[in-house]
C-alpha cells in the first residue's frame, strides 16, 4: 500500500543528491573542531542568517535549550508563548537542566504574543522576582497553524528587549518556511534575534540535525553546553554534507509545500463535518477540526485513515495537524483528501 505521510515534515527522508553528499563527504573530529564539512555547514547557516557564528546540533530541541541555557542563568525568566514548541514540546529541559524558569503568555492567532503583555511581565528589580533575561519567539508557529512572523513585529520584540536590557532568542526550526511565505530573507526575519535555531531536518529534508546561530561570544558559551549535554559529536560531517545541500537546494522549494497545503486545505473544507482552524494555511501546515455532526474522535479518525494508507497527526480530542513536505506530491494531496472524504 502507497503510504501518505502528513504527519509532520520530519518524516521525510534525504533526497538522493543528500545521500550521495553523506557518503563522500570529508570528516573530522569536531569535539577538536576538526570537522571541515561541519564548519562549512556552521560557516553557511551563519551567512544566511547575518550572524557570526553557527554551532552544529542535533536537533531543534538541543539548539533552543543550548540557546536558553547559554542566555540565562539558574532562577532566571524568559519570556515565551504559551503554545511555544519550547515550553509544550521540549520535556520541560530549559527548568530541568538548566533551572530557567518560564513565563508563559498567551499566543494570539497570528502567533505573536502582545507587545504590551511583554512589556507587563517584565519583572521589576525586587528580590522576590526572577530576573527576566530573555524573550523567545517562534517563527513559523508551529501551534497556532504555521503562521509566519514579520520582520516588523521581530523588530518591535527586539526594540522592547533593548529597552529593558533583555536577549532575543527566535525559535526557527521553520524559519525558511517564514521567509519564502513572506517573501524577506531569513536574514532580515532573524537580524532582530540574539539568537536563532534552524532546523535541517524538517521541510529541508537533511535526515539529522539544527543550526544554532549568533555572536562568536555566545557560540562559544553554547558549543560548552552542547558538550555539557552530550551532544559534541565526532565525525558528524557526513549528517552536515546532507545539511548543506538542505539549505544550498531545498529553500526555494518550500513554495512548493505551502502551495500544497493550500491544495490540502482546499481540499478539505469542502468535506462536511470538517473545519479550517486557522483559515488558508500560510506555510505547510494544515490545523482542522470535526464538527458536531461528527460521531467519531480524532483517533478513530486517524485509525481509519491509517487503514487507507494515509498518516496524520490527532492534535487534540477532536483536532488534526497534516503538514505537506518533499516526499507529498499533487497526487498525494488529492489522495489524502479523497480518503478524509470516504472516513467521515
Ligand atoms: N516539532 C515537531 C514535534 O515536536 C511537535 C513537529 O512535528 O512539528 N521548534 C519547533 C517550532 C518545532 O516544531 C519543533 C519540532 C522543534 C522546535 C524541535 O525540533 P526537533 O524535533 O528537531 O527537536
Amino acid at each position: 500500500m502507497k503510504i501518505i505521510d502528513l504527519r509532520s515534515d520530519t518524516v521525510t527522508r534525504p533526497t538522493p543528491a543528500m545521500r550521495r553528499a553523506m557518503a563522500e563527504a570529508e570528516v573530522g573530529d569536531d569535539v577538536y573542531g576538526e570537522d571541515p564539512t561541519i564548519n562549512r555547514l556552521q560557516e553557511l547557516a551563519a551567512h544566511m542568517l547575518g550572524k557570526e557564528a553557527g554551532l552544529f546540533v542535533a536537533s531543534g530541541t538541543m539548539g533552543n535549550l543550548a540557546a536558553i541555557l547559554a542566555h540565562c542563568n539558574r532562577g532566571d525568566e524568559v519570556i515565551l508563548g504559551d503554545k511555544a514548541h519550547t515550553f509544550l514540546f521540549e520535556a520541560g529541559g530549559i527548568s530541568a537542566l538548566g533551572g530557567v524558569h518560564s513565563c508563559q503568555l498567551p499566543n494570539q492567532p497570528d502567533g505573536t504574543l502582545e507587545i504590551g503583555a511583554i512589556r507587563a511581565a517584565i519583572r521589576e528589580e525586587d528580590d522576590h522576582h526572577p530576573i527576566t533575561r530573555l524573550i523567545s519567539l517562534e517563527n513559523t508557529h508551529n501551534r497556532c497553524g504555521g503562521v509566519a512572523l514579520s520582520v516588523d513585529y521581530t523588530r518591535q520584540v527586539k526594540a522592547l528587549a533593548d529597552e529593558y536590557g533583555l536577549l532575543l532568542h527566535l525559535d526557527g526550526a521553520r524559519l525558511f518556511n517564514a521567509a519564502i511565505a513572506l517573501g524577506v530573507s531569513a536574514k532580515e526575519l532573524a537580524e532582530p534575534a540574539d539568537s536563532v535555531t534552524i532546523c535541517l531536518s524538517k521541510g529541508l529534508c537533511a535526515p539529522v540535525g539544527s543550526v544554532l546561530c549568533g555572536s562568536e561570544a555566545f557560540i562559544r558559551q553554547a558549543r560548552r553546553i552542547r558538550k555539557q549535554l552530550g551532544g559534541g559529536m565526532r565525525q558528524a560531517g557526513v549528517l552536515a554534507a546532507a545539511g548543506i545541500v538542505a539549505l544550498e537546494t531545498m529553500v526555494e522549494r518550500l513554495a512548493e509545500d505551502h502551495a500544497r497545503a493550500r491544495r490540502l486545505a482546499q481540499g478539505l473544507s469542502s468535506i462536511p463535518g470538517l473545519i479550517l482552524d486557522a483559515g488558508t494555511p500560510h506555510t505547510n501546515m494544515v490545523y482542522l477540526s470535526l464538527d458536531e455532526t461528527i460521531p467519531l474522535s480524532a483517533e478513530q479518525v486517524v485509525e481509519r485513515l491509517a487503514e487507507r494508507g494515509v498518516k496524520v497527526g490527532a492534535v487534540g480530542p477532536r483536532q488534526f495537524r497534516l503538514v505537506t513536505h518533499y516526499w507529498i506530491d499533487d497526487e498525494a494531496v488529492d489522495d489524502a483528501v479523497e480518503a478524509f472524504g470516504q472516513v467521515l
